[in-house]
């Protein structure tokens, strides 16, 4: 196996310069952080948390939440605790955070201290620095997650780390392509490096913490095929570093047995890919996201979509299911209607929780072609690689467009795939633009889209992928002509 772990020297040339790129850098100190970490409880340690419910067979529920001031931020945390019932807690950074722009978080903090109320879209933990951000993991009961969508994350690792947070989500590919313009590949994966790196050394101390890349990548109509591809090499990358609590992710499509057969598949391909790669002791969960398109306006139909994410997480034996909101079509949630979101899918979990997990020959046919359509395409990008180096792959293959991301704003991917859902309202692909994917593959996606342009009496074409785009808001799954 090819030692690729980032070197000690480059490790801390690059902690002098990251720590001292914003003033609360320098109160990081990484034996008083271990020491920290070593002295919270297990119940609170998210990679503990996972392996418990993976062991038990349980999914446990996360919501997405994050304020600007700190108080306000730890009273809504124990409110989703609570109220929401929540298992898992987030704390979502802010928009300023995640593009490194600490200044205007600075103004965001003032101004909401001035007007009592949240003036930013997150938790700017970077602004707050280490001391802050420990009052908010000191202050609940349940384990914390650091979430955003960041292409250079390292400093909100050393903090939110330092700070006991004990889970981080993100990675170099899946907080690039979907959350950025032109901030090269290479970059990105390199600044990850960094923080899979700054795992591995807690890993090494005694202290796991959880990594998460983002599954869902844009959220709109993303092939499990590709989303699988980019979780893989993403997990390959942090385990590189020294990761070993990993949670893959996919987003809900919209058809249960396209659903389930994609947390099948994922959780197979990784362990296969993983052992392959020589890492053998990974600590293997999935994260099921409720639907992250475009949601109805109606409350009620939002609960709807709710419930219909809960039943396919909970099916699917995810380990655990992200949970949206009925406000998701205005915004950012109240707590309360947060909570309720919450609550609407503890009760549909609770329901299926002896039910067992879903299982058909049409799942595992789905399981069969997602398999086979990843393996594909990861093939593809390990081709241009040499020593199946991740991040070569990673690299060459968005170049030359063997992984192409629908609707993602970045310039370092082609974007020549168009996805459509078929008749029965499956994520097939019409535009495979570079996509490795055999011929038959292909065939069976354009006869899978033929039928449904002949049920609908129209030609297959860009119409239906905008109607479908627009579907689940309206209140239908499949984006039919009226
Ligand atoms: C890519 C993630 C988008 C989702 C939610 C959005 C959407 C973003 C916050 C939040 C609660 C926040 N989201 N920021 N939810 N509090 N500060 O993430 O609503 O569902």
């Amino acid at each position: 196996m090819i030692d690729r772990k980032m070197s000690k020297e480059s490790f801390e040339t690059q902690r002098t310069e990251v720590l001292k790129s914003w003033p609360t850098g320098a109160d990081v100190d990484f034996d008083a952080a271990v020491a920290l970490q070593r002295a919270i409880p297990e119940e609170k340690n998210f990679a503990a948390a996972m392996k418990k419910a993976d062991a038990e067979g349980r999914t446990l529920l996360q919501p997405r939440a994050g304020v600007a001031l700190v108080d306000e931020h730890i009273r809504l945390l124990k409110y989703l605790e609570t109220e929401g019932e929540a298992d898992l807690l987030p704390t979502t950074i802010d928009a300023y955070t995640r593009q490194n722009r600490y200044t205007e978080a600075a103004k965001g903090i003032e101004k909401s201290q001035a007007a009592g109320t949240s003036l930013l879209n997150g938790f700017p933990a970077v602004n707050h620095g280490v001391a802050e951000c420990r009052r908010v993991t000191e202050a609940v009961s349940k384990p914390v997650q650091v979430r955003h969508g960041t292409p250079d994350a390292r400093l909100l690792a050393e903090i939110t780390l330092a700070a006991g947070f004990t889970a981080f989500e993100g990675g170099g590919i899946s907080y690039n392509i979907p959350y950025a313009k032109n901030v090269p590949l290479r970059s990105s994966i390199q600044y990850w490096k960094y923080v899979d790196r700054l795992v591995g050394l807690y890993e090494e101390a005694g202290v796991r913490i959880n990594r998460e890349p983002f599954g869902p990548l844009t959220g709109t109509l993303v092939p499990p095929c590709v989303s699988h591809a980019v979780a893989i090499l993403e997990g390959l990358l942090a385990l590189e570093q020294g990761v070993v609590s990993l949670t893959l992710g996919y987003g809900q499509c919209g058809n249960l047995i396209q659903d389930v057969a994609a947390i099948i598949s994922l959780r197979n391909l990784a362990r296969t890919y993983f052992s392959e790669a020589g890492f053998e002791h990974v600590e293997l969960t999935t994260v099921f996201h409720q639907w992250m398109g475009g949601f109805p306006e109606d409350e009620a139909k939002a609960f709807g979509v709710i419930s219909w994410g809960s039943v396919a997480g909970r099916l699917a034996g995810a380990t655990k299911i992200i949970v949206k909101s009925p406000h998701e079509a205005m915004g950012i949630p109240t707590k309360e209607a947060n909570a309720q979101g919450l609550r609407t899918s503890r009760q549909i979990v609770n329901m299926l929780s002896d039910q067992g997990m879903l299982d058909s020959q049409a799942v595992q046919r789905e399981v069969a072609l997602i398999e086979r359509e990843t393996r594909a395409i990861l093939e593809g990008a390990f081709a241009l690689s040499s020593g199946r180096d991740p991040e070569e792959a990673a690299v060459r293959a968005f170049e030359a467009g063997i992984i192409d991301v629908p609707f993602a704003p970045s310039n370092q991917n082609q974007g020549k795939i168009l996805p459509m859902r078929d008749n029965e309202g499956y994520v097939r692909i019409f535009k495979a633009g570079s996509l490795p994917l055999p011929q038959d593959v292909l065939d069976f996606h354009r006869e899978r889209l033929e039928d449904r342009a002949k049920a609908e009496g129209r030609l297959v074409s860009l119409r239906m992928v905008t109607d479908d785009i627009y579907a689940i808001g309206k209140g239908r799954l499949v984006g039919r002509p009226l």
